[in-house]
């Protein structure tokens, strides 16, 4: 079956891109083959006065080059190769010799949007699913058909360095602001609209376009070279703070563009295709493509095969707290579902709406949905203080306070006034769900669907069956989280399910670290320098000790001594420090925001802090984490060391360079992991000795993943 086919609208000719067999187009090098045959016949066949290049599929343009094909490439010099042949072929779209007008509906991602900088027009649809963008660096790529010279010269480069160093996509109506495309139009007449466009440039020829963007302020950082100098020194810094120089890519991207715009096209185009091969080729960026792969293939996971998920149309969410309000508004602006939430009193209820709508404000700010669909989302929320309106629920998410009898309660009051069918699904963070469903009346119902905090921002769902929860309700759950657009990983049903299990190690370490005398801000950075987004310290502020204390005191009861949490917590809130939330944690906070390390605190432990060696930190954080997610594994918490690990990256953003805590135990050789850790204890007790699980299996020569 072809994948390009040509449709005729008088002199133009419509040449659609629509793979078989396939849910998205790719640049692939069957692709690429036969575009090389078809363009020719188009430029020689003198009925056809221009070209569209429009997309067959429902809601893709085009999604890149085919990543498939970089897990065979084993040399820098191939991988560059490669590249260049991206940029060779998109040369002929270039230079083709009549007006070439893309017409973009749906994702128009990496090669897609290098092929629409190389087209005379681009005009692109106002829907939702149209998103236009470079996302390469999040596979540890940089745009590798030209993208990383053709774009900062369009849309100039802090514009440009926006999209590419955060692996962006924008909507049409920025991009149209941007000057990415040139017309927005509704999808109905997308074909009309491009044919239009053919027929206008054939007549008026290339359209000449301004510099961009206009102003003063451009025209000194976009288009001089000091300025462009300035910029990228910016640039450079802001991507250092953030990856502290774990990936490669956006750095190699902040000089190609320089080079593309300073020493001109061509020796743009050397400098991308070279960089691309040395980067395609590291291993940063086998394990970012590799957790693209993994995270498509969980997505299609199905957890309960055979079982039908219910069609939830109404959902209840009770607390109208800080999550609860976060799973509601999330539940609608993603799902465009009802959500009804009850709490203890009205003003509970108010506060509870109005943070649910805020978030619905916050998506029409960003310009995400428009004022229309913001009024008919927002009509969707509703609150109450009992159960009215509950019975026709066919989801109900219980968010209240992290107490296993409050719990019981309310899971007892739902079972009286929901439908027989209502699933009960509770967010508790730690405590097993099958203590909370002990005296439940359809224990099929029960459930557990832990969010993390922010829920709207954060992507990690655990769904929790106990071993009473039936197939369809496990359907459903895992159903109505990814419609909420969240990463679900399924987990058994033991205390702290998996993220909190392996966080918690991690964070009593850090504590009994600073209460040795490790300086609060240098153990953080040493956090931050491995790869974590945030420093363990500063994140228990930021949950908040409360939350901490109770999730600690969880653990502790159910693993015992190897979970005492280290003493500081009980130090830390006997002083009325819970965190952030009332701005006295380990850090000083003004207004809300974190300023520098409270030192009164080493007053309040007795300690003075001096630094340590950095290694140390490292090892003894980590290693706290890495044998706990082996003994988790070992307990078959998650089906597999794929789950385990994208869990970990997406619930608590373990570094992705590293793959997550599981393929990172692989790389180290567990063998190795095993006596690292057999050091530590020796060092620092019995809490480092090795799960029994990964000592078995480096006996056995075994891995997380499949050699
Ligand atoms: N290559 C190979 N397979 C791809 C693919 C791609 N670019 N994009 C999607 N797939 C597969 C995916 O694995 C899944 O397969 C199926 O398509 C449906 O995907 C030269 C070097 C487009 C927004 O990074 O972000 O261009 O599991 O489940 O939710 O400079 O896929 O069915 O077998 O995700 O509707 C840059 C990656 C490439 C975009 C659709 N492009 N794709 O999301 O479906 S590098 C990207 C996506 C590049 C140039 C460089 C999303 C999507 P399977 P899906 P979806």
């Amino acid at each position: 079956m072809p994948i390009f086919r040509i449709e005729r609208d008088g002199d133009v000719a419509f040449l659609v891109f629509d793979t078989p067999n396939a849910p998205v187009n790719t640049l692939s090098r069957a692709a690429r083959e036969e575009f090389a045959q078809v363009l020719p016949t188009l430029a020689d066949d003198a009925s056809v006065t221009a070209v569209v290049l429009i997309s067959g599929k429902a809601d893709n343009f085009i999604a890149g080059a085919d990543i498939e094909e970089f897990g065979s490439l084993r040399t820098a010099e191939e991988a560059g190769a490669l590249s260049r042949s991206g940029q060779e072929f998109l040369r002929w779209v270039e230079e083709f010799p009549k007006p070439f007008v893309v017409a973009i509906h749906g994702s128009c991602l990496g090669g897609g949007c290098e092929t629409a900088l190389c087209a005379t027009w681009r005009i692109a649809t106002d829907h939702p699913k149209t998103v236009i963008g470079l996302p390469e660096t999040m596979l540890g790529v940089l745009p590798g058909a030209g993208g990383s010279v053709r774009l900062p010269r369009l849309i100039g480069l802090r514009a440009a360095l926006d999209i590419i160093l955060a692996g962006k996509s924008e909507r049409a109506a920025k991009a149209l602001k941007l000057g990415l495309i040139d017309e927005m139009v509704h999808p109905a007449i997308l074909r009309q609209a491009a044919a239009a466009a053919a027929r206008r440039l054939v007549k008026e020829g290339k359209p000449s376009r301004a510099p961009n963007p206009p102003g003063l302020v451009a025209a000194i950082l976009d288009r001089t070279t000091l300025g462009r100098k300035l910029v990228a020194s910016m640039a450079r810094k802001q991507v250092l703070k953030k990856t502290q120089g774990n990936y490669p890519a956006q750095l190699r991207a902040i000089e190609v563009a320089l080079i593309g715009l300073d020493q001109g096209r061509e020796a743009g185009f050397a400098a991308e295709s070279k960089a691309f091969g040395e980067l395609a080729v590291t291993d940063v960026s086998r394990k970012l493509v590799g957790l693209f792969f993994a995270d498509t293939a969980m997505k299609k996971d199905d957890p309960a095969p055979g079982a039908k998920a219910a069609e939830v149309r109404r959902l209840g969410v009770i607390g109208a707290g800080f999550m609860g309000a976060g799973i509601a508004g999330t539940a609608v602006t993603q799902g465009w579902v009802e959500a009804r939430m009850k709490d203890a009193d009205l003003k509970s209820v108010g506060r509870g709406i109005k943070a649910a709508t805020g978030i619905v404000d916050g998506r029409l700010k960003r310009k995400r949905i428009t004022r229309s669909e913001a009024t008919r989302l927002t009509a969707l929320v509703s609150g109450t203080v009992d159960y009215s309106g509950f019975k026709s629920c066919e989801l109900v998410i219980e968010a209240v306070f992290e107490d296993l009898d409050v719990k019981r309660k309310v899971l007892r009051e739902l079972e009286q006034a929901a439908g027989p069918h209502t699933i009960f699904a509770t967010n508790t963070s730690t405590i097993p769900i099958t203590q909370i469903g002990a005296e439940a009346a359809r224990p099929g119902n029960v459930i557990g669907m832990h969010f993390f905090s922010p829920v709207e921002k954060m992507p990690l769902l655990e769904v929790i069956p106990t071993d009473r929860t039936s197939p369809e309700t496990i359907a459903s759950a895992v159903a109505f989280g990814r419609r909420m657009g969240k990463k679900v990983v399924v987990c058994k049903d033991r205390p702290g399910f998996w993220v909190n299990r392996i966080l918690l190690p991690y964070l009593s370490e850090a504590g009994r670290m600073v209460g040795e005398g490790t300086p609060i801000d240098q153990l953080d950075r040493v956090m931050l320098k491995v790869g974590f987004p945030v420093g363990p310290m500063a994140l228990m502020d930021e949950v908040g000790l409360v939350v901490g204390q109770k999730a600690a005191k969880v653990m502790h009861e159910a693993f015992g001594a190897r979970l005492e949490p280290s003493p500081l917590l009980a130090s830390m809130l006997a002083d009325q420090r819970q965190g952030r939330k009332n701005g006295r944690g380990f850090y000083h906070y003004h207004e809300g925001h974190k300023t520098g390390v409270d030192d009164s605190v080493y007053d309040l432990l007795g300690v003075r802090p001096a630094p340590r060696d950095p290694k140390e930190i490292e090892q003894r954080c980590l290693y706290a984490m890495l044998n706990e997610a082996a003994m988790a594994y070992g307990e078959g918490v998650v089906k597999n060391a794929r789950d385990g690990d994208l869990a970990s990256i997406f619930g608590i953003g373990f570094p992705p360079f590293r793959g997550g805590p599981l393929r990172l135990m692989d790389d180290l050789g567990l063998a190795n992991v095993v006596q690292t850790l057999e050091q530590l204890a020796a060092k620092h007790g019995p809490r480092f000795t090795p799960a029994e699980s990964l000592v078995r299996m480096a006996k056995e020569g075994k891995s997380f993943y499949p050699a």
